[in-house]
């Protein structure tokens, strides 16, 4: 019997032999796999588990060599190790003799360490603190998170604590997700203790300005809002006072908050892809002096419109809005 991918290498047209051998594109490594094209490139650039071959478009091509690596490495994920421990275990196996079984045992010859079971987070490269994070995040420890987060936040501040401590294991619990869709109670355990711990910094911190001079929220339709506590963290840190409208705001509500409190600077922020429209900005209301408008986030589709900045990362977001907004 054929295995099932080899069929559908058969009747598409991205495959083509390249040096004599079958080769395939990242679309169809990734439909084969039965993960995100996405997932494969972050894979390549973080793990070195990528293509051997490009073609003269500069386009990413499997080999079959690529593939049973790609194999291998998504067998032991399967069986509950670490993304980062499956590209380390893969580079130093000998394939020559794999073939993949798509049940969820560990592949034969794995020298890799147990996990434990559970769902476990991967922190390749990071440091005690982070790796400390991810354990109590896998455990279920949500008391040891939020005092991480919280030792953190007094420690080295808002920004470091959001880059280094929570945004490597953020993007690995959704990398976890993407690939074995499991996870969530480790994406709610951890996402509860950064807004605690984020919010309590925040209103604990003694502010400058007397008024609420920033509004902040997530789009319509929209639940994830971290990024905008660790903003509201941010300022909070720069003695400027915010409110923080939470996740999913309707922006007819978001224009009425605008309108009441007539702010210097409105922080938007759009998680999921294409889920929102930079043209709806333009429906906002117009005040003299308008506030800065900064949005964030992968999910805004669509040109910014003139006056609008972009952040790329909260240092950028919060320094685009503390030029404006403090006293
Ligand atoms: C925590 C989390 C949740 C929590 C949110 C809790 C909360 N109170 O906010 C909860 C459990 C609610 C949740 C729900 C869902 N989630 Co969710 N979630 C996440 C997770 C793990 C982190 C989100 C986050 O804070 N991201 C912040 C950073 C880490 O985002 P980033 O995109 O990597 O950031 C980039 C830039 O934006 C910039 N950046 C980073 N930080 C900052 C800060 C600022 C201020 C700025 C300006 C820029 C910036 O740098 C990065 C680029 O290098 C992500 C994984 C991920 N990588 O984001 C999934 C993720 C966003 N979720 C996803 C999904 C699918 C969902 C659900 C639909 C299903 C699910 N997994 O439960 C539901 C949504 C339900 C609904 N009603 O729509 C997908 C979205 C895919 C997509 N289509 O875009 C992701 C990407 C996971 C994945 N890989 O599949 N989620």
């Amino acid at each position: 019997m054929l295995h099932n991918c080899e069929v559908s290498l058969t009747h598409t047209t991205d495959v083509e032999p390249v040096t004599g051998e079958l080769s395939v594109t990242v679309a169809v490594a990734a439909r084969r796999l039965g993960i995100s094209p996405a997932t494969l490139r972050t894979w390549d650039r973080r793990y070195g588990v990528g293509p051997s071959q490009r073609d003269e478009g500069k386009n990413r091509r499997y080999s079959p060599s690529d593939l049973a690596r790609l194999d291998y490495m998504t067998a032991l994920i399967r069986s509950g190790h670490s993304p980062a421990a499956s590209a380390a275990a893969t580079l130093g196996q000998d394939l020559a003799e794999f073939k993949p079984d798509h049940s969820k045992g560990e592949p034969t010859g794995s020298r890799i360490g147990r996990s434990g079971g559970g769902n476990v987070v991967a922190t390749p490269g990071c440091d005690r603190r982070a790796r400390g994070l991810a354990k109590a995040t896998s455990a279920l420890d949500q008391g040891a998170c939020a005092s991480i987060i919280n030792e953190s936040l007094h420690d080295i501040g808002v920004i470091p604590t959001w880059n280094e401590l929570l945004l490597p294991i953020l993007k690995s619990i959704g990398e976890m997700w993407e690939l074995r869709q499991c996870g969530i109670e480790v994406e709610h355990i951890l996402s509860t203790a950064i807004q605690s711990e984020f919010s309590r910094f925040a209103y604990e911190t003694k502010t400058k300005t007397s008024r609420a001079t920033v509004v902040l929220g997530s789009m319509s339709g929209d639940p994830h809002q971290l990024p905008v506590w660790a903003v509201g963290a941010g300022l909070a840190e720069r003695g400027i006072r915010f409110v923080h409208l939470g996740g999913s705001m309707p922006l007819e509500s978001l224009g009425d908050v605008i309108a009441r409190t007539g702010p210097r600077a409105v922080f938007l922020w759009s998680q999921i892809k294409g889920a929102s429209n930079c043209d709806e900005l333009t429906k906002l209301p117009s005040l003299r002096p308008n506030p800065r408008i900064v949005i964030g986030g992968p999910g805004w589709l669509n040109e910014v419109p003139r006056g609008v900045h972009m952040a790329s990362d909260l240092l950028t977001a919060v320094a685009l809005i503390s030029e404006v907004s403090s006293d």
